[in-house]
């Protein structure tokens, strides 16, 4: 008899190949125009092509959706020169 687990990765094959994608909410409030939305996604996809970066420029958000480590993440964005909250 399956337990749970099996049955869902039965079900959903496709949970067994990919890292889970944890999303980080981030306030960069130094992210000013589109260029720096740009660095900020290219220094967090420097570490992990597949992530995907969302930047909202009137909020200062940034949501990321990674298999990263968050400090990793965190630290990248740092080292791109911007500050985060
Ligand atoms: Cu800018």
């Amino acid at each position: 008899m399956p337990n749970k687990v099996e049955l869902l990765f039965r079900r959903f094959p496709i949970l067994e190949l990919q890292h889970p994608m944890a999303k980080l909410q981030l306030t960069v409030s130094d992210m000013a125009c589109s260029a720096c939305a740009d660095t900020i996604t290219k220094a967090v996809q420097s570490l992990d092509n597949q992530a995907t970066i969302n930047a909202d420029l009137d909020t200062k958000q940034v949501e990321i959706a990674s298999s990263a480590p968050d400090e990793q993440v965190k630290k990248a964005i740092a080292d791109a020169g911007y500050s985060i909250q």
